[in-house]
C-alpha cells in the first residue's frame, strides 16, 4: 500500500469481496459496518480519558468475577446499542454480561451472532496503554428453535463467519478476517472512516519474540516451562538463538505485534486455579483471535488441541492459549505431547 494508491475504505471493501466470492452477504456486511462504527465511538471515548471522566472503576464486577472499568460498561453498552436495530443479529453475548442479550421483539431478527469482549485489556486502561475491542461472528444454526438461547452459541471456533478486532493504541486499527486472509483499516479521523492499510497480512513462521507473564513461571506445568528455559537459553542453549520478550498484558495489543511482526503469545494453563484450563475466554477472546492468527499463516492451540476445534460447553468457558508463529506453536505442542 503506497501513500500515492487510492484510499479504499472498509464499505468499498466489504463490497468488493462480496462481488469476489459472494463471502459476505449485505447482511453481514452491515454487521461489520456497524461494528466497525461502534469501535470508533468506542475509541473516541477513550481517547477523552480523564478529560471524559471516564477512567477509574464503575464499582461492579462481572461474570468472570473482575471488577469492572466504567469503560468496560461504555463499551458493552455501545455494542449493544448499535447492533440491536439493524435487523442483522438474532442475539449478542459479551465478557460482561452473565447471560446473551436477545435483540428485542421491536426489531427484526436476523441471523447471525455476534459475541465480544467489548474492552479487553481494561488493567490498561487508566495506565494511558493499548487496549481494544475483540469480536466473532457466528450464524444461528440450521433448524435451531425460533427463539435464539445459549445454546446456539456454543460451536467451535472453525465455524466463525467473522472475526477481528480494533485496537485503540497510537492508531486506531480494526483487523478482520471473513476467512479469505487478514485485512488491516486504520482509522483516518480527518474522514472519520476506516480506511484499508494493509491486507493478505502473514505471520512469519519463525520468531525470536515470545509473550508470556513471567511473574507466573512457577505456576507452568513443564512443556510451557521448558519451551521458556528455552528461550532464555539463548544462543547459548538448544535454541541457538537469542529471544526478546515482549509482555503487554492486553491481549490485543499483543496479538496486533504478532500480526505485524511475528512472535509466540501464551496464556497457559497454571498451577495457580487448577480447575480452570485457563485465563482467556474461548468464545470471544481466544477463538476470534485464533482464526485471525490461521488466516495469517500462523497457529493457535491449547497445547494439546487446535482451539478452533473445541467444541465449546459453557458461554464463558475459558481456555489455554498458545498462538502466533507457526514453527513455534507446533514444537511447544509438540513439548506437550511427550
Ligand atoms: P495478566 C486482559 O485482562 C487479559 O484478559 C488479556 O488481554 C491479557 O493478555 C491478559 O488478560 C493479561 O493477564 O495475568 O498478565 O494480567
Amino acid at each position: 500500500m503506497t501513500a500515492q494508491s487510492p484510499k479504499i475504505s472498509l464499505t468499498r471493501y466489504l463490497v468488493e469481496q462480496q462481488r469476489v466470492d459472494g463471502r459476505i452477504p449485505s447482511d453481514l456486511r452491515l454487521l461489520l459496518e456497524v461494528v466497525a462504527r461502534a469501535c470508533k465511538s468506542i475509541s473516541h471515548a477513550v481517547n477523552k480519558g480523564a478529560l471524559g471522566g471516564v477512567l477509574g472503576t464503575a464499582g461492579s464486577e462481572n461474570v468472570q468475577g473482575e471488577v469492572q472499568k466504567q469503560l468496560d460498561i461504555i463499551a458493552n453498552d455501545v455494542l449493544i446499542e448499535a447492533n440491536e436495530w439493524g435487523g442483522h443479529l438474532a442475539a449478542m453475548a459479551s465478557e460482561e454480561m452473565d447471560s446473551i442479550h436477545v435483540v428485542p421483539n421491536r426489531y427484526p431478527q436476523g441471523e447471525y451472532l455476534l459475541l465480544f469482549d467489548p474492552l479487553d485489556g481494561s488493567s490498561n486502561i487508566d495506565v494511558n496503554v493499548s487496549i481494544g475491542t475483540i469480536f466473532s461472528v457466528l450464524r444461528k444454526p440450521e433448524g435451531s428453535a425460533p427463539a435464539v438461547s445459549e445454546q446456539d452459541f456454543l460451536q467451535c471456533g472453525a465455524r466463525q463467519v467473522a472475526a477481528g478486532y480494533c485496537v485503540y493504541g497510537p492508531q486506531t486499527t480494526l483487523v478482520l478476517t471473513v476467512g479469505d486472509g487478514v485485512a488491516m483499516f486504520t482509522l483516518d479521523r480527518e474522514q472519520g472512516s476506516f480506511v484499508l492499510t494493509q491486507e493478505n497480512v502473514r505471520i512469519p513462521e519463525d520468531t525470536k519474540e515470545f509473550a508470556i507473564n513471567m511473574s507466573n513461571m512457577r505456576h507452568w506445568d513443564a512443556p510451557v516451562r521448558r519451551y521458556v528455559d528455552e528461550c532464555l537459553a539463548g544462543q547459548e542453549g538448544p535454541r541457538g538463538k537469542d529471544f526478546n520478550m515482549r509482555w503487554v498484558a492486553s491481549m490485543v495489543a499483543d496479538v496486533h505485534r504478532i500480526l505485524t511482526r511475528g512472535g509466540i503469545f501464551l496464556y497457559p494453563w497454571d498451577k495457580r486455579e487448577p480447575d480452570k484450563p485457563g485465563k482467556l475466554r474461548l468464545m470471544y477472546e481466544a477463538n476470534p483471535m485464533a482464526w485471525l492468527v490461521e488466516q495469517a499463516g500462523g497457529a493457535a492451540s491449547t497445547g494439546r488441541q487446535r482451539i478452533l476445534d473445541i467444541e465449546p460447553a459453557k458461554l464463558h468457558e475459558r481456555v489455554s492459549v498458545i498462538l502466533g508463529s507457526k514453527n513455534e506453536v507446533e514444537r511447544v505442542a509438540a513439548y506437550h505431547s511427550r
